[in-house]
């Protein structure tokens, strides 16, 4: 296994339920640590412009329309594994199907409101840490 960096969105409806700490602490306990971090209320063309690649799904603009409601709090996450963990510490998309004690599962509101992002394949996680992050802001230790 190798250390990698994946990017991390907690997304409005779980910022405003104020469980930021709750849900980094899933993180580092299990081996994840934030080596970069930022809250950012998106715009339109950002959001969209994150999304791009679901730009013709039927969900998309709703889609953006929800991660533009609030602000959003944004990591990078670094360690073993880092792609894969995070995803599964998630669950699944909709979180009635996520796992138990997924982050979908106890905090996920609906398939579209479900807490969180986390990056899908290492070269997707490439782009979208660049996208919100400069390299001199990551802090690896
Ligand atoms: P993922 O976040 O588990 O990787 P994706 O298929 O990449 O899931 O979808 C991106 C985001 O779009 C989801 O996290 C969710 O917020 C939203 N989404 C996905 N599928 C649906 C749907 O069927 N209806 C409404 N929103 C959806
Ligand atoms: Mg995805």
């Amino acid at each position: 296994m190798a250390v990698e960096r994946t990017l991390s969105i907690i997304k409005p409806d779980a910022v405003a339920k104020n469980v930021i700490g709750q849900i980094y602490t899933r993180f580092e306990s299990n081996g994840l640590k934030i080596v970069a971090s930022r809250m950012k209320w998106l715009s339109q063309h950002e959001a969209e412009a994150f999304y791009a690649v679901h730009k013709e799904r039927p969900f998309f603009k709703d889609l953006v329309k929800y991660m533009i409601s609030g602000p959003v709090q944004i990591q990078v996450l670094e360690g073993e594994n880092a792609i894969m963990k995070n995803r599964e510490l998630m669950g699944a998309t909709d979180p009635a199907k996520a796992e138990k004690g997924t982050i979908r599962a106890e905090f996920g509101k609906s398939i579209e409101a479900n807490a969180v992002h986390g990056s899908d394949s290492p070269e997707t996680a490439a782009t979208e840490i660049a996208f919100f992050f400069p390299r001199m802001d990551i802090y690896s230790r």
